[in-house]
């Protein structure tokens, strides 16, 4: 398939699952490997998380890396998977002209979901708790028009990320900002909350006049279950991190197990098989390719 084809059918399946108002289900990723494995587990789609890709890039997810590098990782899992992938743009990698180099540079690779933020550039993760200033709001509408103005397939998915409660923000603002993030073009908005409960996100459904699908990113109110979500009328909701953190954890046992044992002999029942590793990166596709 190649690349415009599958942004083209991506985004339309992004697009229609969306409207459907069906949970949408997407797990974060930062490379081929781990979007390969979102899709085997199921999900619905990839999400290209930001805090991923510059983790996995020994960097803290603060705006060092660009967009050259966050779209090479983005077309990594782009190319690993067939389901949608929607692609964290943080504040689209600087001012309006970035953010409409974004959508064209991200249209162009066949990625079906692009998520802008309403943070000044640079940009700090979500959940640090200095730093974190807003544009205002008719700025960011105006960065919104500017990857609307190129946008060339009228199936890719603009989401406005907002992160007015991350800043402390009243719920009417955070429901002023998003109202106005859709009347400037976006297809979806992003209500993201740091508290350890659901209560920010529920009582913005509840005022929510569902004009456009909402997502949702559940990493400190992880106790939010997809049930109680598709009662809130929730579009879609993101696991950005967990598969990144699991991995984390796995691998740091796994070499403290080599540390301590002076052997990898106790680990070979517990890790992934180097058939598996072939499977999942296609060896037998590959050599077929080559004739057996
Ligand atoms: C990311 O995955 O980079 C996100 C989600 O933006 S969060 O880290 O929860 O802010
Ligand atoms: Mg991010």
């Amino acid at each position: 398939m190649t690349t415009a084809s599958y942004g083209t059918r991506g985004a339309f399946a992004l697009r229609e699952a969306l409207s459907a108002r069906r949970l949408v289900r997407v797990a974060g990723a930062h490379d081929g490997l781990s979007a390969r494995l979102a899709e085997e587990a199921g999900f619905d789609a990839v999400w290209a998380s930001g805090l991923e890709i510059s983790a996995a890039h020994g960097l803290p997810d603060v705006s060092l890396l660009g967009l050259a590098e966050y779209l090479a990782a983005g077309t990594s899992m782009r190319r690993a998977v067939t389901v949608p992938v929607v692609a964290d743009c943080d504040t689209g990698f600087g001012g309006n002209l970035n953010a409409a180099h974004t959508m064209m540079r991200y249209e162009e690779a066949g990625i079906s979901g692009i998520c802008i933020e309403d943070k000044l550039f640079p940009k700090r993760n979500s959940f640090v708790n200095s730093g974190q200033k807003l544009l205002e709001t008719a700025e960011f509408c105006q960065k919104l028009e500017a990857a609307k103005g190129v946008q060339m397939n009228p199936d890719t998915v603009l989401i406005a990320r907002t992160e007015a409660f991350i800043c402390g923000m009243s719920l009417q603002e955070a429901l002023d900002r998003c109202h106005r993030y859709v009347d400037a073009g976006a297809d979806a908005v992003l209500v993201h909350s740091k508290q350890s409960h659901s209560g920010e996100i529920l009582s913005f459904m509840e005022k929510w006049d569902d004009r456009a699908p909402v997502v949702v990113v559940p990493t400190t109110y992880s106790d939010f279950s997809e049930q109680e979500a598709r009662q809130a009328g929730v579009a879609m909701m993101i696991y950005a991190n967990q598969g990144m953190r699991a991995q984390i954890t796995a691998v740091r046992q796994t070499w403290a197990t080599v540390i301590a044992e002076g052997s990898a002999a106790s680990l070979e029942m517990r890790i992934a098989s180097v058939k598996d590793v072939f499977a999942i990166s296609g060896m037998d596709e590959w050599l077929e390719r080559a004739g057996g």
